[in-house]
């Protein structure tokens, strides 16, 4: 008898924390949360979550700042400085304004260096711009502005660019100014229009942040896997659902 009590009280001691555990609820009663069952477990699996999801989020910061110091050496070195990619598709570009301008994303992979960086690093106006891209069909091709800079914050980063465009590809349909009705344009993002369309967000409509006019010729910004009839995936002057964009930058003396 002793024994199988023994038995039953062993049981209960393992048997009792799971089951605790696994009642755990919170209720919000007169302005208080009440927590029933032991929720300790599922708080402390939580917090470890968060901490992880913090550590990732410093270390991909880390990463972009590294990359951002590397390049303001190779600016200095008067080398190509890229500071965007579309390659993968695992990046989400549809972010807002202060992601926008701080940068996100995997110098080694997709990402966008930050408005704030290219204004800094283009701001004496003595920067070319260089764009490659790859259609949905494969072909290749290269556009050159020879004068690009943005501008500073107070007037939401706008694009400058030269008319000294230049672009090959040997295929009409890709060949075009694709910044042509975007440029002197101030950026926008889903939470910041600052486009002068009068009815329409194109950075929401077009889901990414970019120069936009009433919408305008080009974003390179937009979701690399849109297949929804009506949108267009990146796209550049009549060219969509481009496969591959990268975006340079140069000191020209
Ligand atoms: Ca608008």
């Amino acid at each position: 008898m002793l024994r199988k009590i023994w038995t039953l009280l062993l049981w209960g001691l393992v048997f009792y924390p799971l089951l605790s555990a696994k009642f755990c609820s919170k209720r919000y009663v007169n302005g208080k949360w009440i927590t029933q069952g032991d929720c300790g477990g599922q708080e402390k699996k939580s917090a470890i979550q968060k901490e992880l999801q913090r550590m990732s989020a410093i270390q991909k910061e880390l990463q972009l700042r590294e990359a951002i110091e590397k390049m303001k050496k190779r600016i200095v070195d008067k080398k190509w400085v890229i500071f965007q990619r579309r390659k993968y598709g695992n990046v989400d570009f549809n972010r807002g304004w202060d992601d926008y301008v701080n940068g996100f994303g995997n110098p080694d992979g997709d990402f966008w260096l930050g408005l704030e960086a290219l204004h800094q690093i283009s701001k004496e106006r003595n920067t070319e711009l260089k764009i490659k891209m790859i259609s949905r069909n494969g072909i290749y091709w290269v556009v050159k502005y020879s004068d690009f800079s943005i501008g500073p914050g107070s007037d939401k980063y706008r694009l400058h660019v030269s008319s000294g465009y230049s672009g090959r590809s040997g295929n009409s349909t890709e060949e075009g100014d694709g910044l042509f009705s975007i440029n002197n344009q101030q950026f926008s993002t889903k939470d910041a229009d600052n486009d002068p369309h009068p009815f329409s967000n194109c950075a929401s409509r077009f889901e990414g942040g970019w120069w936009y006019n009433r919408c305008g010729t080009s974003n390179l910004n937009a979701n690399f896997n849109s297949n929804t009839a009506g949108q267009m995936g990146l796209w550049w002057w009549s060219a969509s659902h481009l496969r591959f964009s990268e975006m340079m930058l140069r000191r020209r003396f």
